[in-house]
């Protein structure tokens, strides 16, 4: 089953022709529209016009999450703000979020394929499309509820949160499809448990999680606890949001990447060369249909391989194998998005610790659990509990506050935290996701 037959089936040839027609006509668009696209192109003696193949797209510079940080918030935008209708954001390294707007077009587009992922992932119209993705400016909620709707299934808008009537309202209002991270998935199985209800009874069929790093054996958890079929989906805000790519029922073996509106990359995260076919690295997008802020060779962070071979399902798009990981050190905690340096602006800011620190994250159960450990200045160590307390209080309120992630405040004695001779470890992630 397809959404678009005609463009997910698109012979190679008349992919890669359409890519090319698309990928010139936005370098147009950037050259003209985007000061930093015009310098970076002039700056390589570059000009639109010397991008005559695809393989000519690696003449071209990357972009990064440091260069739309350096154009906070909406200076790699390319369309009129009058145009744009729509507005996200995601962490970026420090505590200014990475802002991406949309246009009219974008949206269509984005509902487009966020529909196609959901037909791939085995949903149609009929469907009750339980949607507890984040609703605001995580990309999750807004992007499947449009897509859902584009469907013509039926789409509740939950978001996340509130657990025991998200169960409730399954069971009552008989969902069939589930959107959320696949942690809240697990943590929805547990309080079903506790609470008497049994998913075996439930009209769930297909579960559609990303947002985060999982692994094959989280899924046949999921699979054999919440008894669906559960689907990896992938995307992130500065491309476009969740329904970048998306297993397909059929196979359920990597994810298709809607190439006619994305051009893949693998990397060699360290020397910037593209790997080959098949090869472990870093995969890098170009944008060639988004009007609102366009990336050329986005570097995603994300460490994945391409394949090209053919799949049972009939589409022609590339596959990505699932994400083992990123190339920078950016957490995936319960969803959100954290970088160490975000924690450590906040430490810097507070009196009487100390910037020395350590990350501890666990998984409790099915939730991620974050642990700051912190050293207290010399004068205050001495001081009563009730005011080390009150500190451990403030660490994780001020935490909580600007990242939305909920932490334990843990204060150590001066100098105990660990010093590093070269690169500092300031994290221990105990989940295993691999
Ligand atoms: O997480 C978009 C999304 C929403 C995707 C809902 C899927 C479902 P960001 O908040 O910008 O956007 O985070 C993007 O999350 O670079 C990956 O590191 C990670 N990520 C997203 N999907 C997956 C996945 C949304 N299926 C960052 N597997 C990306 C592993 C994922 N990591």
């Amino acid at each position: 089953m397809f959404f678009n037959e005609e463009f997910e089936t698109l012979p190679r040839v008349a992919l890669e022709a359409l890519q090319l027609k698309r990928l010139q006509s936005v370098l147009e668009r950037i050259y003209s529209n985007v000061p930093f696209y015009k310098e970076t192109f002039d700056s390589n003696g570059l000009k639109p016009s010397d991008i005559s193949n695809l393989e000519d797209l690696q003449k071209l510079p990357f972009t990064t999450k440091q260069n739309m940080r350096d154009s906070y918030p909406y200076g790699l935008f390319a369309a009129p703000m009058d145009e744009i209708i729509r507005i996200h954001a995601s962490s970026g390294t420090t505590g200014k979020p990475t802002v991406v707007g949309y246009t009219k077009k974008d949206i269509s587009t984005w509902s487009e394929l966020m529909a196609r992922s959901f037909v791939a992932a085995g949903a149609h119209k009929g469907d009750i499309i339980h949607n507890a993705y984040g609703y605001g400016l995580f990309t999750g909620g807004l992007g499947a509820h449009y897509g859902a709707e584009q469907l013509g299934a039926s789409v509740i808008p939950i978001s996340g949160g509130n657990t025991k009537r998200q169960i409730m309202i399954m069971q009552d209002f008989g969902s069939t499809v589930l959107t959320c991270t696949p942690s809240y998935s697990l943590f929805m199985a547990e309080e079903a448990q506790a609470e008497g209800v049994d998913f075996k009874k439930l009209k769930l069929r297909v579960g559609i999680f990303g947002a985060e790093p999982w692994s094959e054996a989280m899924r046949h958890e999921i699979e054999s606890k919440l008894n669906l079929s559960a689907i990896d989906i992938y995307g992130l805000s500065e491309i476009m949001g969740p329904g970048v790519a998306i297993e397909c029922i059929e196979a359920k073996k990597g994810l298709h990447i809607w190439e006619d509106h994305f051009i893949p990359e693998i990397i060699n995260p360290e020397t910037g060369e593209r790997l080959p076919e098949g090869e472990r690295g870093e995969l890098v997008i170009t944008t060639i249909t988004k009007q609102g802020i366009p990336l050329i060779r986005y570097r995603t962070r994300d460490i994945t391989s391409l394949t090209y071979e053919p799949c049972i399902c009939g589409r022609t798009h590339a596959i990505i194998t699932r994400m083992s990981g990123r190339s920078d050190d950016m957490l995936i905690i319960r969803g959100v998005n954290v970088f160490p340096s975000q924690i450590e602006a906040i430490l810097v800011g507070i009196e009487g610790i100390e910037p020395h620190y350590m990350l501890m994250i666990d998984r409790q159960g099915t939730l991620d659990t974050l642990t700051v450990q912190v050293e207290v200045s010399e004068h205050l160590f001495s001081d009563e509990i009730k005011v080390l307390q009150a500190l451990a209080r403030r660490v994780e309120k001020e935490i909580k506050d600007m990242l939305g992630v909920t932490c334990t405040a843990k204060l150590v004695e001066p100098k105990t935290i660990q010093r590093s001779e070269g690169k500092a470890k300031r994290v221990t992630d105990n989940r295993n996701l691999q």
